[in-house]
């Protein structure tokens, strides 16, 4: 992997494209394990309703998994990965923090999630969050991957969501794309990360295919100079696992005195 190469991209796009972080076992064990925490459940941190209740919505009974690295010592050892830690390191310029994880299970026919831009959610400050989104099945556009707009990353935090509800909420309002901007879905290879900037525009279509699954897990980090985030994402967790504070952000976000609204 060629780390140089890596910030290039991310710094001229806003995302870049890490191949091959997860080898096949760890994304086969990573894999296997959210299906045991699916099928388990883990109470008041993750709960569905049985499957076959999911009426309209697919995703009523297969939820992401919210931030997981609270509960399970797996997502936390994937979220401070050294691999990862170094790519971090490099765009930063300095240690990062993880702040927040998620695993998506995506399964066939479930809806997307609204474009919209992580550090609106976040508000960290001073700089911004970056997410490494690690793909545990191929993924394209048929099976709802990942819609990035290029170059988005320059562009202000758009605020006029301020208190609609959350992209991932059905009746979340997406952001508009500009003009002159085009998104893309790049396909990746299970195992693969994309890792993009906290202003970039993103999204995801539906999954579309009838037998397709679009697993993937998320982690997002701020640099270890950050002061505040917003409420959601406390502790942080420093590279070595162990959980760090910062301050709350409160009226200076992007969003002025906006103080948040899960991700
Ligand atoms: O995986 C998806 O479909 C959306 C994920 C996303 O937008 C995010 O992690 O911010």
């Amino acid at each position: 992997m060629d780390t140089q190469q890596l910030v290039k991209d991310f710094v001229e796009r806003g995302y870049t494209i890490a191949p091959n972080i997860l080898n096949g076992d760890e994304v086969k064990a990573l894999n296997e394990h959210f299906e045991t925490i699916h099928r388990e459940q883990v109470p008041g941190r993750y709960e569905h309703p049985p499957v076959g209740e999911e009426r309209d919505d697919i995703l009523a009974v297969y939820p992401r998994v919210m931030n997981p690295h609270r509960f399970s010592e797996l997502a936390r050892a994937y979220m401070v990965d050294p691999r990862i830690a170094t790519i971090l390191r490099a765009i930063f310029g300095e240690e990062a923090l993880g702040v927040q994880t998620m695993m998506y299970f995506k399964p066939p026919g479930s809806r997307g999630q609204k474009m919209h831009q992580d550090q609106f959610y976040l508000q960290v400050t001073p700089g911004t969050c970056v997410a490494v989104w690690i793909a545990l099945d191929h993924v394209d556009q048929k099976n709802g991957g990942l819609i990035v707009v290029p170059h988005t990353d320059t562009l202000p935090i758009d605020c006029r969501n301020v208190g609609k509800p959350g992209s991932y909420d059905p009746d979340g309002e997406p952001i508009a794309i500009p003009a002159g901007y085009k998104g893309e879905c790049p396909t990746l290879e299970p195992g693969d990360a994309l890792i993009f900037h906290g202003s970039l525009i993103h999204g995801s279509g539906s999954n579309a295919t009838s037998d397709k699954w679009r697993r993937s897990f998320i982690s997002h980090y701020v640099a270890e100079s950050c002061t505040t985030i917003s409420k959601y994402y406390h502790p942080l967790v420093a590279m070595n696992g162990a959980d760090v504070d910062r301050g709350v952000t409160v009226g200076g976000g992007p969003c002025g005195g906006y103080v948040g609204a899960a991700h």
